[in-house]
């Protein structure tokens, strides 16, 4: 059986962060307020009341990171670029000041060795656009396709491949439908136009980057869905929620289509978001690489009360991460062979743009840290064997930062990091990885 020794000669080893998480400096050299400012003000909304405000403080210590970035080893680093810090109110003027500071960081990178793997959009939306409807506005996609030219047209130069938007099942879901992320919307499945015009962003920053030379991708962050029983109720309920998790987000970028959303009462034009020609304006630039996010499979039954038609339930039996998610690593391997099976040709090549898990500050030497990467990138050695195409793993994260409504209580850093005084201690997995990648180099002396 393969595993992470086994892994193809060009694997990219890296390590992702978002602006919002780490950047602090939230009022500096002319950012406008996000929707992350605005939502962390408000009493109860994100435990303690922790903002991003200061966060990892990287603004002004990102030499020291890209330092121990490259003491990791790293080939590459993902990022997040923050709309509010290079077009204060979302859109009009350019804030050179907030273009220079990702300038500023990009070379930096490349003279560590590192290539950038810049994200264009990470949840920091401009609070300027948000009063003016935010996802739920059509305009909304229109504004991202002039913020990724400016962004793109700066650092496109030294910058081959983009992830266009992190995430945008979680955006929608919790931002939109839930409220318990900003911009704190608790609109339900009415929330779907903010799915939508959140695609046609992508699709329309494809075409941009294309145009240029460049590659385009989007990060996802997928589940396996597995039915708490094989009772009819569950499997209905069970595939309800693989189109909403999964399928909203992906059959449109590779398919050209959405699934099909009526057991979730959504009509096929997503109440009224979906214009004629939008799929193809989604599909048609193409996609060269799917960014996963891979944390955990998700279990389903059929509800119990009238509401959702489905239920979300825990998987017993397993080890749960401090964030009491379950730790399931051969259901990585599951996605991947499953992605392969349902896409066939329209499947691009694979990055694992996120996995890594939250371990409390009381653990050392982190041990639950190293058994999570390890064994899931014995199960990523395994899928590629059997045929699927991924190319890098990037852990979540290199340093702990703001767990956005759980504040900075969930700790998911390689590096740890004391928020009173910034001090960056490396954790026993940050040694542990350094290690991994060193070996995998010195294997085929790269
Ligand atoms: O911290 C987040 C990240 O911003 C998006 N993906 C999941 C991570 C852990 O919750």
């Amino acid at each position: 059986m393969p595993d992470r020794r086994d892994l193809p000669a060009d694997f990219c080893w890296g390590a992702a962060t978002a602006a919002y998480q780490i950047e602090g400096a939230v009022a500096e050299d002319g950012r406008g307020p996000s929707v992350w400012d605005v939502f962390a003000a408000r009493p109860g909304a994100v435990r303690d009341g922790h903002t991003g405000a200061v966060a990892c403080d990287h603004y002004h210590r990102y030499p020291e990171d890209v330092a121990l970035m490259k003491d990791l080893g790293l080939d590459g680093y993902r990022f997040s670029i923050s709309w509010p810090r290079v077009l204060p109110t979302g859109a009009g003027a350019v804030n050179p000041a907030g273009l220079a500071f990702y300038d500023r960081l990009v070379d930096a990178l490349l003279d560590a060795g590192i290539t950038p793997l810049p994200t264009l959009f990470h949840w920091d939306l401009p609070q300027g656009l948000e009063d003016n409807g935010g996802w739920l506005h059509r305009d909304t996609a229109y504004r991202f396709a002039d913020y990724a030219t400016v962004v793109v047209d700066r650092l496109g130069d030294r910058v081959p491949a983009w992830i266009t938007l992190n995430e945008p099942f979680v955006h929608t879901v919790f931002g939109y439908a839930l409220g318990t992320h900003a911009p704190g919307r608790t609109l339900m499945f009415e929330a779907l136009p903010a799915a939508h015009h959140q695609l046609l962003a992508h699709g329309l920053a494809a075409s941009i980057l294309h145009d240029r030379g460049l590659e385009a991708m989007l990060s996802n962050n997928l589940t396996p869905v597995e039915p708490a029983s094989p009772a009819e109720p569950d499997l209905a309920a069970a595939q309800a929620y693989d189109a909403l998790h999964n399928r909203l987000f992906t059959d449109p970028v590779l398919l050209g289509r959405y699934p099909d959303l009526s057991a979730l009462g959504v009509p096929d034009d997503i109440f009224g978001a979906v214009r004629p020609g939008d799929t193809n304006l989604i599909h048609a630039p193409g996609l060269d690489g799917l960014g996963l996010n891979f944390y955990n499979p998700t279990r389903v039954a059929a509800p119990t009360e009238p509401g959702l038609p489905f239920d979300l339930v825990d998987i017993p039996d397993v080890p749960h991460t401090a964030f009491g998610w379950p730790v399931v690593p051969d259901a990585l391997r599951q996605l991947l062979v499953n992605l392969k099976e349902l896409y066939g040709k329209a499947l691009p090549p694979i990055t694992i743009t996120e996995n890594g898990c939250s371990v409390a500050e009381s653990t050392t030497p982190d041990q639950p840290r190293i058994d999570f990467m390890a064994a899931h990138l014995d199960a990523l050695a395994v899928a590629i064997s059997a045929g699927v195409d991924v190319r890098g793993y990037y852990t979540w994260s290199l340093l702990d930062n703001y767990e956005w409504a759980e504040g900075y209580h969930q700790r998911f850093g390689l590096v740890h990091v004391d928020f009173a005084t910034q001090r960056r201690t490396p954790k026993a997995s940050y040694a542990w990885y350094r290690d991994l990648i060193a070996a995998h180099r010195a294997r085929y002396e790269k």
